[in-house]
């Protein structure tokens, strides 16, 4: 069986992968600014640049070595993810949807900027995002059509099947209680289609095997749903400053693993899911310490 890091190993890498991505975040910015209209480029900046985990090209990139990816490029294209993170965040924030201040502890785009250039800002990510992927992917060596299939799997994760479409049931899920699959029907495509999609991108841009492929959706799957049980334990157990944000799921009316099953079967469904997650892994044979990490981190975490 293949080890995770220690919790002082963890750390680190944490802390240098972030660093890696905010650079290639940077220089991603550098590229689509000028391309954009100038109303819209503070929003743009504020958005893709308050901080975060960066959880989604951090998973991308894990992928990429986890099946023998090499070289430092993958940064460039991992930060794609992050891209259409930012939007999706600056568009969940405005008043039409959950009308929050608060993210990462501090103002919101449009609390900042306004309605007007923060929608904009987020409609310009997308393509945006797109077009970012296909020239990195062309830039890594992949060949035309290996770099359409990034995209596909970057729109398919973003769109009606995935992430907008989750979006839709999570409006509509408002002030009724779903039910234990309504639920997970929903995270999986609000949340976990883009974190499956980070996995895949990054393995599929190390012309992955189809055995690890599968092993890494599992992963994904796993992971996608541990992360929003952990953020509805998070939600019940800490305050908005705690968060750094505001409002809460509980306060908008929405179902949550919690109000469903409880604190205690809660926990008990997260921990089974990142067990299950890294038996996805040494099933699939990869060898990946730090995959293995990172599945108990998407539950452990305090933000
Ligand atoms: C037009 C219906 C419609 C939708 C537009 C707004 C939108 C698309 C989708 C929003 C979906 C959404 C908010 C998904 C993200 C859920 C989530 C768990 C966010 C928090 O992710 P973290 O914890 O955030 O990784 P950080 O701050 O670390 O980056």
């Amino acid at each position: 069986m293949s080890r995770a890091l220690s919790g002082d190993e963890l750390k680190a890498f944490l802390a240098f992968e972030r660093k890696k991505v905010e650079d290639a975040l940077g220089a991603a910015l550098e590229d689509l600014l000028p391309r954009i209209p100038e109303n819209a480029r503070e929003a743009v900046s504020h958005g893709v640049s308050s901080g975060g985990k960066r959880l989604r090209p951090i998973l991308c990139v894990a992928a990429f070595r986890a099946v023998g990816g090499e070289g430092a490029e993958v940064y460039s294209l991992a930060v794609s993810l992050e891209l259409i993170h930012a939007y999706s965040l600056m568009h969940d924030d405005l008043p039409c949807m959950d009308d929050a201040a608060l993210r990462r502890g501090q103002a919101t785009t449009h609390m900042v900027h306004g309605e007007v250039a923060t929608t904009v800002a987020g409609a310009l990510l997308i393509p945006g995002a797109s077009l970012h992927l296909y020239e990195r992917a062309i830039g890594m060596g992949l060949p035309a059509d290996g770099a359409r299939t990034l995209v596909g799997e970057l729109s398919r994760a973003a769109g009606g099947g995935g992430m907008v479409g989750g979006q839709v049931l999570d409006l509509l899920g408002e002030d009724r209680d779903l039910t234990a699959p309504e639920l997970d029907d929903l995270h999986r495509r609000k949340t976990g289609a883009l974190l499956r999609a980070s996995l895949r991108i990054g393995a599929l841009a190390a012309r992955c095997s189809q055995r690890e492929l599968n092993a890494l959706d599992r992963y994904g799957e796993c992971i996608g749903l541990a992360f929003q049980v952990a953020d509805d334990l998070l939600d019940a157990t800490s305050s908005a400053e705690e968060l750094g944000k505001n409002p809460s799921d509980a306060d908008l009316g929405k179902s949550t693993y919690v109000s469903l099953f409880g604190l205690d079967e809660a926990r008990l469904k997260a921990d089974e899911l990142v067990i299950e997650a890294q038996k996805a892994l040494e099933d699939g044979g990869l060898e990946s310490p730090e995959l293995r990490a990172l599945a108990r981190y998407i539950v452990d975490r305090t933000r």
